[in-house]
């Protein structure tokens, strides 16, 4: 029997029937017998083969090197034998190469961060937009969330999925959307408090910061309507979740997604049980692999995250590398959701780091301090987290000639910058900042050193440190 979520109203929505079912938003998928689910997921994934197969040339190489016929393909067993995508792919095919429809028929367009300068470009037709509002608004409703509910939504707006996406799902719910987008913390406070937000959709570091924020304001957060958080787009831990509960009063739940797949809403917790994070396995269809083999993993083991997208029109993805690290188990939830459920994710494959909820590339960093001659490529990424706030150092050598140019001492910068050398170092150190903050999008603070200062190993160099306790 579901338990239903304390504390919050059981309002109706258009699916809603008795109890804690009204917080269901798509039951016939989400509850669906798993041997009828399997049915549906084969039968678009054999739709899919053939259509990518016919449409996107770089499928018909894929499949032709792999010896895959597509026609020979008859559902979700010959999963394990289709080829794997992967990140690097979607950068070859930049911008629109994998695109399987003609673009007239994609309303939309997003990126994220690809490994080097360019991102990776994602696009959607009306009908992935349907699919999108739809998952998300599941995600919200699993939440606790109705059509009566005020949903700030502080994840930002633009190329990145998180704003959008959570936006239409609110929408479809019924719920009132206050597209805030990210930043503004003072706003985002009076308008907790002014417009009654019930449900807040924002980075897990972003609640606490602005939960800092709020104290040095005097804003006593628990008299505020608040009664569920939404918190994704990077990686964070049982023990924040916690410290956000507690200090907000609130529950807090994991949502996951990424800009490939669809953004926000392939998969999340449902306030009732908290209990992994429920993957809307009809339209992804996911796998866990040995990532050093590629091997499928048996239900319950931790690895790589590998989704395929079953019905996207415009970017249809197959067996997609995601670099997440988690489980996936199929037992049915206390919710009465029976889709597949995701562990958190506990880490990445590769070496992307997520910096105030956007993702870095040590290589993206790398090809933007080539652009400056005077600087070496010897650099370290120093990751931290000051209060609620990831910080990240970019330490890098700069250029013998410039370094006999002005003293060590200098290159501390902390002294005034009266004399020319001085004013050098600080005018390159600003410049980088900049383009840093203009191609990545994260603001950082670089820090120089001297030649030969930063470590050399002679395997893989070691880039990043990360000093986060999550
Ligand atoms: O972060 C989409 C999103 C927006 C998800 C809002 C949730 C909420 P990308 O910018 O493409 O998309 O980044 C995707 O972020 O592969 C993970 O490594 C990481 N990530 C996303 N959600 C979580 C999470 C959005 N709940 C990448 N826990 C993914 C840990 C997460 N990591």
């Amino acid at each position: 029997m579901a338990v239903p979520l304390s504390g919050l109203p059981m309002t109706s929505h258009d699916n809603a029937t008795e109890g804690n079912e009204q917080m269901i938003f798509d039951r016939e998928h989400e509850c669906m017998d798993r041997a009828k689910l399997a049915e549906l997921q084969s039968q678009r994934l054999v739709a899919l083969v053939n259509r990518v197969y016919e449409r996107v040339p770089f499928y018909k190489k894929l499949f032709d090197e792999a010896g895959i016929e597509p026609e020979k393909v008859r559902g979700v067993r010959d999963l394990p034998y289709l080829p794997f995508t992967r990140k690097y792919h979607l950068r070859d095919n930049y911008p629109f190469g994998l695109f399987a429809t003609p673009l007239r028929e994609v309303v939309r367009i997003h990126a994220s961060s690809g490994t080097t300068g360019k991102p990776t470009t994602v696009g959607y037709t009306k009908s992935d937009i349907a699919i999108w509002a739809n998952v998300a608004a599941r995600t919200i409703a699993g939440a606790g969330g109705t059509a009566d509910d005020i949903v700030q939504v502080a994840y930002g707006y633009g190329l990145f999925t998180g704003g959008l996406g959570m936006h239409y799902g609110a929408e479809l719910l019924g719920a009132a959307v206050i597209p805030i987008s990210g930043s503004n913390t003072q706003r985002q406070l009076m308008l907790m408090q002014d417009f009654g937000t019930t449900i807040m959709c924002c980075t897990p570091s972003f609640m606490l910061y602005l939960y800092d924020v709020a104290q040095q304001v005097g804003v006593d957060v628990t008299k505020l309507p608040l009664k569920v958080g939404i918190f994704g787009a990077e990686p964070w831990s049982e023990a924040m979740r916690r410290d956000i509960e507690a200090k907000w009063n609130i529950k807090a739940v994991d949502i996951y997604g990424l800009s490939e797949i669809i953004g926000p809403g392939v998969s999340c917790e449902c306030a009732d049980a908290q209990d992994g994070l429920h993957l809307n396995d009809d339209h992804f269809l996911p796998e866990i692999i040995d990532p050093e083999t590629g091997e499928v993993l048996p239900e319950g083991e931790t690895g790589e995250l590998v989704i395929t997208t079953l019905t996207k029109e415009a970017f249809p993805l197959i067996r997609y590398r995601t670099g997440d690290i988690t489980r996936l188990w199929v037992e049915p939830c206390v919710c009465g959701r029976t889709n597949t459920r995701m562990g958190r994710v506990s880490g990445r494959t590769d070496d992307m780091l997520i910096i105030r909820g956007v993702n870095v590339f040590p290589s993206q960093v790398e090809a933007v301090l080539l652009m400056s001659p005077q600087v070496e490529p010897h650099y370290k990424l120093v990751v931290d987290r000051k209060g609620a706030m990831d910080t990240l150092e970019v330490q890098v050598e700069i250029k013998p000639d410039l370094y006999h140019e002005v003293s060590q001492a200098i290159l501390s910068l902390d002294d005034v910058t009266t004399i020319a050398e001085h004013e050098k170092i600080v005018a390159l150190k600003s410049a980088i900042q900049k383009n840093i903050k203009d191609i990545i999008g994260i603001s950082v603070e670089v820090t120089f050193k001297e030649p030969g200062a930063i470590e050399r190993t002679e395997g893989k160099a070691q880039r990043v440190v990360d000093l986060r306790k999550l």
